[in-house]
């Protein structure tokens, strides 16, 4: 594997005023950053473009047409991937990250390049409780379709991802452009031999009075997700001999047949 290169990749769709004060915060504690502002219409991208004028560690990359988090970050990975960097944290842009976990997450990566390093979500009192019991079927899904190969959490988005076989998978998939892609990245990386390290990270629900924005829909995503599991179980049970065979071995190829 080449050296690590690590950037911090923050993609955006009408995340509002919360955007800039992420951006800054990650600015603060790492370059370079990139935003991929995903067809956003609520003019949440001016200051951030603004201050990447005279900050060159910071880059905007913007799609025209709105195409999802998982799209957004798909165009992140292909020019990161194109400029060198081996490694992308992705956390999103709406102030629900912490900023301030960047480096530890990054130090991870760096002593583990082959890993994936997966926020685990520690709530305060202000996360909604169907929120927090939800992901639990998320998980239990995703431990299900691993068998049990450690993803301490599927849909946290605070993760440091190795380009390379992200990108291989990817490519080759027409899913994954939405909300659908950080539970099937972390279960695709772990069938393709990439290990999951878990760290915790605290999560924060902000109101909307306090710039808290969501685009998550109950009905519409947990469809798409719903969806996305069956597809996955299918996709475990085509490899099932050789996830079992890997998991008794506990060796690691490279490279899945897929
Ligand atoms: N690029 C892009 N990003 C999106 C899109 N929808 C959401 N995002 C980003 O993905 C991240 C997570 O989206 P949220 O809507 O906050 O969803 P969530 O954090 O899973 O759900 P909540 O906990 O309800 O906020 C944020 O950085 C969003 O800006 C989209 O269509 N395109
Ligand atoms: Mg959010």
């Amino acid at each position: 594997m080449p050296t690590p290169s690590m950037l911090v990749l923050i993609p955006s769709y009408n995340s509002g005023r919360k955007l800039l004060d992420t951006v800054r915060e990650a600015r603060a504690v790492w370059a370079p950053v990139w935003v991929v502002v995903d067809g956003s219409t609520d003019g949440s991208d001016a200051p951030v473009r603004a201050a990447a004028a005279t900050d060159p560690a910071l880059r905007v990359l913007v799609v025209a047409e709105n195409g999802g988090k998982g799209g957004a970050v798909l165009q992140g990975l292909r020019a990161a991937q194109a400029a060198g960097f081996t490694h992308a944290l992705v956390m999103d842009a709406d102030g629900q990250h912490p900023a301030d976990h960047i480096p530890a997450f990054m130090a991870a990566a760096m002593a583990a390049p082959e890993a994936m390093i997966l926020g685990v979500p520690v709530f305060g009192a202000d996360a909604p409780m169907l929120r927090v019991r939800g992901r639990r079927i998320s998980n239990w899904w995703a431990n299900l379709e691993t068998l049990g190969a450690g993803i301490g959490d599927s849909l946290f988005g605070f993760r440091i991802y190795p380009i390379e076989p992200l990108l291989r998978i990817m490519e080759r998939s027409r899913w994954m452009r939405r909300f659908d892609f950080d539970p099937e990245a972390a279960v695709r990386l772990t069938w393709a031999g990439v290990r999951p390290i878990n760290l915790p990270a605290p999560v924060r629900y902000l109101r909307a009075e306090e710039g808290g924005v969501s685009h998550f829909r109950y009905g519409r995503d947990n469809v798409l997700l719903t969806g996305m599991h069956v597809r996955l179980v299918f996709g475990m049970l085509a490899r099932l001999p050789w996830l079992i065979w890997r998991r008794l071995t506990a060796v690691s190829p490279p490279r899945t047949p897929r």
